[in-house]
């Protein structure tokens, strides 16, 4: 039984006989899905088919041919992976809100479920879908350990005040999935035309193909084996080090939900080696990811100046006429062309490669806030470039680092100064203390442009 709390009605409606279909968004694997896992439940309960959708969007917060590639390849592998079980799965392409509800009238759904997800856009698409069908549609939070309707009511101040309310929850939430079952012979699906549909992708080409990296729900699972095995033990010193291999690599697999932040937990809890690797890892696993989805999920303005704590709005406002030592616009900014090398091997990395280290992110954008006019035409830059070329952008995680960098947001203020005002300021001096910076530098000079 899938603890009723994962899940929340977003609609009533009438019962009735039909098949049960899990319209897959964010979760977007076939094991470990408590979406899916719910969906089965209500099926098999009632004797119902059960049919696994997914609505491919034209667009999608200024995705790239080279996302919407990495995500295509792995939804063909879950795509297999689900026909081994007898349950079918459907690509449609369109506007979700027209086609959710073309194929729950078509297929005479009787259910409708899908998995949690914070971001406003995709919020509407549900809205919209929810409001020209009158079957129940349910939403299973599939990404958080906690479910984030249930770790907090109302948008936390920061780590330090969502921490406590998840610790309390996590024996209850952290426990093993079930395994997903065989469904009896179920209706068959037309085949999903693959080729055809990776042929067809029309998103701009920005940045590098990143053919080095294996999507998948089998390819997330090696990744986190890897991490395991080679990166663990040093992962306490290593992490905040952009010039060591020190990260966990493992963003665009929860960013494409191929892996489950809650295996992941699961498998680095048994970790107890390494207390301090275990111990960091976890707070950024559960406690700031949890704390990224609180952000979106009850602050609507995650994208812009007006999601500030009214702190920040005023210290930011303090400082606007303040004399800017460098001005940039996004195109430069784009290119990697200013005057700082660390700040531009940073921008190279994200383009060549689709990554930028965690602490580098922080420096990136940070100076885009230095740099710009006003935190405004900064904030909209930094989201666009995060969009636009990091693999695990597009992302609650992505949006609340962002305004964490350049709003204050879960943090705190510092000490004043020009232009940040009480922001948390960050310098190249800073890393220079923190890491080798020629280092990173020259790694980045040097990496291989054929990635
Ligand atoms: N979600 C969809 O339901 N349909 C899409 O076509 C789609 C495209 C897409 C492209 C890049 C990207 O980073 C995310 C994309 N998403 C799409 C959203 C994704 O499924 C998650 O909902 C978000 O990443 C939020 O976690």
């Amino acid at each position: 039984m899938i603890n009723p709390a994962r899940t929340r009605i977003l609609r009533e409606g009438e019962k009735r006989q039909g098949p049960v279909i899990y319209w897959m968004q964010r979760d977007q694997r076939a094991h470990d899905n408590w979406a899916l896992l719910f969906a089965q439940e209500l099926a098999v309960k009632s004797g119902l088919e059960l049919i696994v959708v997914f609505c491919l969007a034209p667009s999608f917060n200024n995705a790239a041919l080279r996302h919407y590639r990495f995500m295509l390849n792995g939804l063909i592998k879950t795509d297999a992976e689900l026909e081994k079980y007898n349950i079918p799965f459907m690509l449609l392409k369109g506007k979700a809100g027209d086609e959710i509800p073309r194929i729950v009238k078509e297929s005479g759904a009787s259910v409708l479920v899908s998995d949690f997800n914070p971001l406003k856009n995709v919020a509407a698409w549900k809205k919209e879908a929810a409001g020209k069908i009158n079957i129940p549609f349910y939403e299973v939070d599939a990404h958080n350990i906690v479910p984030c309707f249930i770790a907090s009511p109302k948008a936390e101040f920061g780590a330090y005040t969502i921490r406590p309310k998840i610790n309390r929850l996590l024996d209850a939430y952290l426990e093993e999935f079930p395994r997903l079952k065989k469904m009896k012979i179920n209706f068959k699906a037309p085949k999903n035309n693959w080729d055809e549909i990776i042929k067809g992708l029309r998103q701009e080409k920005a940045g590098n193909d990143l053919s080095i990296y294996r999507p998948g729900e089998d390819e997330a699972l090696k990744a986190l084996q890897n991490f395991m095995d080679k990166v663990f033990p040093v992962y306490a010193e290593k992490r905040n080090d952009p010039s060591a291999e020190g990260t966990s690599g493992l963003s665009p697999y929860f960013h494409f939900g191929h892996l489950a932040p809650q295996r992941a937990a699961l498998a680095i809890e048994r970790l107890t080696d390494y207390p301090e690797s275990q111990k960091g890892f976890l707070e950024e696993l559960i406690i700031r990811r949890e704390l990224a989805d609180n952000f979106c999920f009850y602050n609507r303005s995650y994208d812009s100046f007006d999601g500030f704590h009214s702190w920040a709005k005023e210290t930011l406002n303090a400082h606007r006429k303040d004399k800017r030592e460098y001005i940039y616009d996004a195109a430069r900014f784009e290119e990697g062309a200013t005057h700082d090398t660390l700040w531009n091997a940073a921008q190279k990395e994200m383009v060549i490669t689709g990554r930028m280290h965690g602490f580098m992110r922080m420096y990136w954008a940070k100076k885009i806030l230095e740099w710009t006019p006003s935190p405004e035409e900064a904030l909209k830059t930094a989201i666009y470039l995060n969009d636009k070329y990091e693999l695990d952008g597009r992302d609650p995680n992505g949006y609340a680092g962002i305004a964490w960098a350049i709003g204050g947001v879960h943090d705190r203020a510092w000490g004043e100064r020009k232009v940040f005002g009480k922001i948390r300021y960050m310098n190249f001096n800073g890393c220079k203390r923190k890491f080798n910076v020629d280092l990173y530098i020259n790694k980045i000079n040097t990496l291989n442009e054929q990635i």
